[in-house]
């Protein structure tokens, strides 16, 4: 078994230009099987054990079709904490980001059912009150994703819009959104994940994904990292105010989002 959560993946400097210009990247071989198949069973655990939905699909709204999501499993295994502050992914986190270190903002697994609806159309920072752009979103499938069982979709260089950014996971945002991709001709990314593929998208890069199809469960990870320096915002939704007594208590607006919930994951004084 290889396992090796800290080795680092070096980026080209077309990959970070691309990533600039696109506000989203996919890499290939960010994991081995081994890896994805010692914390994937874990976080595939965790994920079915903790959720609270208790309805069946049918009966579910647009948001709870798309998929079970328990959040900060971090907090729950020790093996989930090692793979959250493996330094592979916050590496790249930091070097996407260009910044000098991150932190972790929260991380949640998004397991779309076998039979499980689409995840409309949005932006991630609509939900965060951060007062700047430098947050950035791991999308970690536990085992491959064909098309039938609903990768991410990107709208390459979207992280620029500002229609949108009031809109939360929706009907409305999945009509209203997409339309305003097409009408612009944003270039739509939907392509299958292969086994140990991994995305990065920016806060403000619009995305979503189809169905599942498959009569197998789409296991997803993702960990949400921001700018160590990043400072809270007050918020300007509901959503934001939520996120802030959940994901930073007891920061003041102004000052650095640094709780023991949101530990520096690289760079600085991390050790
Ligand atoms: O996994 C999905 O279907 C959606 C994921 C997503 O929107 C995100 O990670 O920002």
């Amino acid at each position: 078994m290889t396992i090796d959560i800290d080795r680092p993946y070096p980026l080209s400097e077309r990959q970070l230009a691309e990533f600039r210009r696109d506000g989203f990247i996919k890499l290939k071989d960010v994991f081995n099987a081994d890896e994805l198949r010692h914390y994937g069973e874990e976080i595939t655990r965790l994920t079915i054990a903790l959720n609270t939905q208790t309805l069946p699909l049918e009966q579910r709204s647009t948001y709870d079709r798309a998929f079970l999501q328990v959040m900060n499993l971090w907090e729950e295994s020790a093996r989930v904490r090692e793979f959250v502050f493996g330094q592979r992914l916050a590496g790249l986190a930091a070097a996407l980001l260009q910044v000098d270190g991150v932190r972790l903002y929260h991380d949640q697994s998004l397991y779309k059912e076998p039979g499980g609806g689409i995840t409309p159309t949005h932006a991630d920072q609509y939900y965060w009150p951060v007062a700047t752009d430098r947050t950035i979103t791991a999308w970690v499938p536990l085992q491959a994703v064909p098309q039938e069982m609903g990768p991410l979709v990107f709208f390459a260089g979207s992280q620029a819009v500002e229609f949108g950014r009031d809109l939360g996971i929706s009907d409305e945002s999945e009509r209203a959104i997409t339309a305003h991709m097409e009408a612009q001709g944003f270039r739509v990314i939907d392509e299958p994940f292969e086994l140990g593929e991994v995305s990065f998208h920016l806060g403000w890069t619009f995305h979503r994904a189809g169905p599942n199809r498959s009569d197998q469960a789409r296991s997803v990870m993702t960990v949400i990292y921001m700018d160590a320096d990043m400072i809270l915002k007050a918020p300007s939704n509901a959503m934001q105010q939520a996120d802030w007594a959940r994901w930073c208590p007891d920061v003041a607006v102004g000052t650095v989002i640094d709780t023991p919930w949101n530990p520096l994951l690289f760079g600085g004084s991390y050790a």
